[in-house]
This record gives structure tokens, C-alpha cells and sequence, in this order.
């Protein structure tokens, strides 16, 4: 059984009132695990000395003082300064500490030094306003530089949504069409000590996050329900996700490899088992990785496909025909009615002008919805589909509508009144024009704004 500490935990909280000694057990079992392994790989690399002690077990193999091998030009920036201010103060502690006992020792009392009186000495004062302010302009320059460059995530090569669940947390690839949960992968056996600690006990998960290499990547952090924070030191990225707002980091991966972090901001009893990994690939595995993931999940071809734009003309009788088939099977018959009345609060299309008048505003309202009424946004519908029930209610009852509408149209609307840019027309692809309707609404399912935000991938 390859039972998860998440699993675990989920039972455990269910039979939450069935409390017993097992249970506190366990949990100083994992604190101490939680001691050896947070404390060995994170702390110890933070250079808090006081966790020293706490190192034990399978990390002490891998002890340094220090903070991680960075592998990002932020994350070699906050090494540095990180290195430069220790020095820093390591010399100043010297220096002050030094003078202060050198003078308790060479000028003490049993020896008969009088205090010297240093009362306005503006040579003094000078040196001490000028000296520190030069120290703080040496550690305040590269620390801005430092903070501009985490805070410019502008022009990314590639956007992944990052949204941290208690207890787990989830990624966005959202200019590929998808997502996946990313969860503890320790098996239970590990946590309750049962089992050998793993070399990456609880720092390990079943899906990690895949980027490439040398590429600009920005994360979006958000969260769904308490605060939480995105953390991976090795790429320099640590990032309050917070619900209700997205905040955004980025890091280019020098070097493929594994990078693992944790959950940085305590949310709740799971908080230490949401570790995050960071996969990085080289550009080629990446793109394999991706072909594979859009497969799995449908996208592969028909993503491809769906750049194939529906361009055909489409007589009246057939889209009406195919029209009255939509009029029922999208729902729109509920609300408005087999005979076009409509009934209640929902309005008669038959006799409508809107309906009866040019088709721009009909397509907008049928893409768009109306908004705070029950008249929804039907985007989700394939452009023939669209096309064919506006036909459908436009020649349906009294109504006579001569501003027939295309799918191409629909096509357009969707973003802002243009084809998108390098599609292809189903003439031109050869594709059946039955097809590539259904593709088309797969890839415009989220309208236009999806198709503004997108941006190559290198
Ligand atoms: C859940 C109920 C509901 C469904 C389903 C629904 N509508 Fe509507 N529709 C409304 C309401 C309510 C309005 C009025 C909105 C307003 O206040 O302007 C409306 C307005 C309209 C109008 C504008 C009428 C006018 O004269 O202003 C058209 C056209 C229309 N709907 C077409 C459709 C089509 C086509 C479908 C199916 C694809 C559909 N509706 C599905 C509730 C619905
Ligand atoms: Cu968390």
C-alpha cells in the first residue's frame, strides 16, 4: 500500500474525536523526523546555528552553513548580498567588539586612565555620521538591485499559475490549456517510522512543477484558502499566495536538475506537507514533457487542430436546420420557449428587434451573456453552433432576419473583431468543415482575453 501522509491525515482528521495516545505519538515521532530533515536541509543551509544540534540522521551528510546552491541570477544576487552583509558585519562586530576590549583592557581603572572627553568633537561626529552612512550605501545598493531584479517578472517566456490548497498545491500551465495537483509523495510508512527515511522524506511530490531551462518563467501565486507561500531557494522565489489575489515572482533556471522548497507560510496542521519540487528539463525534454501532458489530457491534436478556423459559408437552411437542434440542446428553449414567447422575466424572441436587427449585437450577447441577468454567456458553444442558433431564432415564429451570421464571425468576435493570429482556414488545411468547428470552441472556450494573453513559448 503506498498510503500517503495525506491520506493519513485526511482519515485522521475525520476521526478526530477519537483521540489517543498513538496519536501523540506520532506526532513526536514526526516532530523529530521534521527536526532532522527541515532543520538539516533548510535551516542549517540558512546558517541559523542553533539548529546545528538538530541535524542529525541522513542529513548531516549534506550539513553546511550556508543557503542553497542558488540556481537562478536572482538567487546567486541573494547569495552574494547574503555573503557580502555577513562579511560585512562580521568585520564591524570585530572592529567595534575589539576597540571596546582593547579600552576595558588597556585603559582600566587599576591602571589610573582618566576618561578622555570627546564633547563636541566635530571630527568625531563627522566620522561617525560619514562611515556608517558609507557602510549602509554599500549594502543599500546591491540589496535594491537585488529586490528590482526578484521584482521584475516583465516579458516572461512562459506563465504558470501557482495555487496552494491546504494541503497541497496546484499549477496552472494557462497558456497550454491545463493543470495538475502536486501532493506529498513520502509514504506514510516514512512519516510514521516505520520505514527508513527516504533521502527526500517530505520533500517529495507526485507531480512536480516542469519548466525548462534558461527561460524566463513567471509564476502567478494565489491561493485558495489561507495563506500560504510558493518557496524554492535554489531559484530565489519565495511568494505570499494569498486568496483572492494573485501576486506574480519569476526565475530563469540556470542549470536542469531538481529543486525542492516548502510551503513558507504556516497554514494550518499540514503546513510541513506541502513541499513544492521544481523540475527543471532542458528545452527538448520540456517540449517532450509538454507533448506528453497535452496527450494524456486530449490536447495534443486537437490543440493543433484547433487553430483550424471554421471559414466555411453555410447556407440559411442548414445552419436553421442545425439551429433548432442547438435551440434545445444548449438550453435555450428552458428559459425561452419552444414558440419564441418566453415567459416570465425571460423575454420573447419572437418579434424581438434585437433578434430581428444587424447581427453584431446578437453575437455579443450570445458570447457575452447579459450580465446580472439569467441570460448567460453561451462562449462556451462551438462558432457553428452559435452561428446556427442565431439563424435558427432569427428565421424561427414572426421573425425574419436578413443579417445572417457565419461561424467566422463568431470566430472573430471572440477575439476582438480579428482571426487569430496564425490560424489556419479549414480550406486551406483541407480539414472537414464537421470538425473543425468543435476544436475551434475547445480553443476559444475562454474567449478572447486567452487568445491576448498568449504569448510564444521559445
Ligand atoms: C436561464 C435562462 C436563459 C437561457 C437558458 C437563455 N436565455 Fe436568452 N435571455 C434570458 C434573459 C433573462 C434575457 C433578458 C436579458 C435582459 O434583461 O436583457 C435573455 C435575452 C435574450 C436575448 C435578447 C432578447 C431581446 O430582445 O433583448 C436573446 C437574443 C437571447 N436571450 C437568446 C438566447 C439564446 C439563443 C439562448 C440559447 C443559446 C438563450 N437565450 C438562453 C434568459 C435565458
Ligand atoms: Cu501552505
Amino acid at each position: 500500500m503506498n498510503a500517503t501522509a495525506h491520506q493519513y491525515f485526511r482519515a485522521s482528521a475525520r476521526a478526530a474525536h477519537s483521540f489517543s495516545w498513538d496519536h501523540v505519538k506520532f506526532e513526536q515521532q514526526h516532530m523529530k523526523a521534521r527536526a532532522s530533515t527541515i532543520y538539516g536541509r533548510f535551516l542549517s543551509r540558512l546558517g541559523v546555528v542553533a539548529g546545528a544540534p538538530l541535524a542529525a540522521g541522513p542529513a548531516a551528510a549534506d550539513w553546511a552553513i550556508n543557503l542553497q546552491q542558488p540556481n537562478s541570477a536572482v538567487a546567486q544576487q541573494m547569495y552574494d548580498l547574503h555573503i557580502l552583509i555577513t562579511i560585512i558585519c562580521a568585520v564591524i562586530f570585530c572592529g567595534v567588539f575589539g576597540v571596546m576590549f582593547y579600552s576595558l583592557y588597556a585603559h582600566r581603572k587599576s591602571k589610573g586612565h582618566k576618561a578622555a572627553n570627546f564633547h563636541e568633537s566635530t571630527t568625531v561626529e563627522v566620522i561617525w555620521t560619514v562611515i556608517p552612512f558609507l557602510i549602509l550605501l554599500g549594502m543599500a545598493f546591491p540589496a535594491t538591485k537585488a529586490v528590482l531584479d526578484m521584482r521584475d517578472s516583465s516579458a516572461p517566456e512562459m506563465t504558470v499559475k501557482v495555487t496552494g490548497y491546504q494541503w497541497k498545491w496546484g499549477y496552472d500551465y494557462i497558456h497550454e490549456g491545463f493543470g495538475f495537483m502536486s501532493t506529498l509523495s513520502t509514504p506514510l510508512a516514512q512519516i510514521m517510522g516505520q520505514e527508513a527515511k527516504g533521502e527526500n522524506y517530505l520533500l517529495e511530490v507526485d507531480n512536480p512543477m516542469v519548466v525548462p531551462v534558461g527561460t524566463k518563467v513567471r509564476v502567478l501565486v494565489t491561493a485558495n484558502d489561507v495563506l500560504h507561500a510558493w518557496w524554492v531557494p535554489a531559484l530565489g522565489v519565495k511568494q505570499d499566495a494569498i486568496p483572492g489575489f494573485v501576486r506574480d515572482a519569476w526565475f530563469r533556471a540556470d542549470r536542469p536538475g531538481i529543486y525542492r522548497g516548502n510551503c513558507a507560510e504556516l497554514c494550518g496542521k499540514e503546513h510541513g506537507y506541502m513541499p513544492i519540487v521544481v523540475e527543471v528539463k532542458t528545452k527538448a525534454d520540456y517540449d517532450k514533457w509538454l507533448a506528453a501532458e497535452k496527450e494524456k489530457r486530449g490536447l495534443g491534436k486537437a490543440a493543433a487542430a484547433a487553430t483550424v478556423i471554421d471559414d466555411k459559408v453555410y447556407t440559411k437552411e442548414e445552419l436553421v436546420a442545425h439551429g433548432e437542434q442547438v435551440y434545445q440542446s444548449a438550453g435555450c428553449v428552458g428559459c425561452h420557449q419552444a414558440n419564441g414567447k418566453g415567459a416570465g422575466s425571460f423575454p420573447a424572441l419572437d418579434g424581438s428587434k434585437l433578434v430581428n436587427g444587424p447581427k453584431d449585437p446578437v453575437i455579443a450577447l450570445l458570447l457575452n451573456g447579459k450580465p446580472g441577468t439569467a441570460m448567460a454567456s453561451f462562449k462556451h458553444l462551438s462558432d457553428k453552433d452559435l452561428a446556427a442558433v442565431k439563424a435558427y431564432i432569427g428565421a424561427s415564429w414572426s421573425n425574419k432576419v436578413t443579417d445572417l451570421a457565419q461561424p467566422i464571425d463568431f470566430t472573430k468576435a471572440r477575439n476582438g473583431g480579428q482571426l487569430p493570429a496564425g490560424a489556419q482556414t479549414s480550406a486551406a488545411s483541407g480539414s472537414s468543415s464537421g470538425a473543425a468547428p468543435a476544436a475551434t470552441a475547445e480553443a476559444n472556450s475562454e474567449g478572447a482575453p486567452r487568445q491576448a494573453l498568449f504569448r510564444p513559448r521559445q
